[in-house]
């Protein structure tokens, strides 16, 4: 064996010609050391017999053994050097579509953030607008509402004028029962605050009960709501009932100071008033 060794040695370092098999532009990415594949010239040489061998012909037979087990050898690394070549092409190949797959699904991914932004900004829009039409649709609700009950208003023989709405009575009751009967409507006897109010009555050319009243203290007239009397239409003469007329009708309707006062209890047509927000 140490023999073999020694033989292996002296084979290893002698010039054996490596002849180079595969130049093509495949191997472009190997390294040119590495790249270069050896082909042995197997020789066939069978396993030889020592007997009755002089010392330098086992020593030929020995060499041969080993040249053998050496190209043997070297032929199962060209063989595995093969495969791995090929093994890394196919692995380079499968790395370019890999990187090839990659940029599509990035330009990919791009595209559908974009389209995601466009929808999010869309979608922010519509909420927008679906807000802005429920604003719209309730503003209108309000309108229609009102309309409506304007239009019933109008039906029951309602007046508009300024911030109200009037209705004058188709039939006569004392002032109580009127001033109740404008409450059962949403109403009120009407209240006079200003000369246009004042004018506007005297337009009907009625005897009407209005919302005025001094049954609580003689002399201190006061409006159905409570507050006190302050600017006053009186005809000429009057209030003049004391105790006995204790409640405000409108009655000289040709002059502008139309008012009187009367015994509450008399049945006379009235005025009610319903006021509608602005
Ligand atoms: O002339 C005014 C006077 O007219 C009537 O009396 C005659 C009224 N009475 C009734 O309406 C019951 C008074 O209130 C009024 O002052
Ligand atoms: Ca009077």
């Amino acid at each position: 064996m140490d023999q073999a060794y020694m033989g292996m040695e002296e084979i290893s370092g002698s010039n054996i010609k490596l002849r180079r098999l595969v130049e093509t532009s495949e191997d472009n990415y190997i390294d040119d050391e590495v790249s270069q594949t050896v082909q042995c010239e197997t020789t066939g040489l069978g396993l030889p017999v020592t007997q009755g061998k002089s010392p330098g012909e086992m020593d030929t037979v020995l060499l041969h053994r080993l040249y053998n087990n050496l190209t043997s050898e070297r032929n199962q690394l060209l063989t595995s050097y093969n495969n791995l070549t090929t093994k890394r092409e196919q692995l380079l190949t499968s790395y370019n579509n890999l990187t090839t797959k990659r940029e599509q699904l990035l330009t990919s991914y791009n595209n559908l953030k974009t389209e995601k932004d466009q929808l999010l900004t869309s979608y922010n829009n519509k909420v927008k607008e679906r807000d802005q039409l429920q604003t719209r649709f309730e503003d209108m609700t309000k309108n229609r509402d009102n309309l409506q009950r304007k239009l019933q208003d109008c039906q029951g023989n309602w007046v508009a004028f300024s911030d109200s709405l009037y209705q004058v009575s188709l039939e006569k009751k004392s002032w109580e029962e009127s001033r109740q009967d404008c409450l059962q409507k949403g109403a009120h006897l009407m209240i006079i605050n200003r000369r246009e109010e004042q004018n506007f009555v005297n337009q009907f050319k009625k005897s009407l009960w209005i919302g005025l009243t001094d049954s609580e203290t003689d002399g201190r007239w006061k409006w159905v709501d409570g507050t006190r009397m302050t600017t006053s239409y009186w005809n000429s003469g009057e209030p003049n009932g004391g105790r006995s007329e204790n409640c405000g009708e409108v009655r000289f309707y040709d002059s502008e100071n139309s008012w009187n006062d009367a015994p509450c209890s008399i049945e006379k047509f009235w005025i009610c008033e319903k006021r509608v927000s602005p």
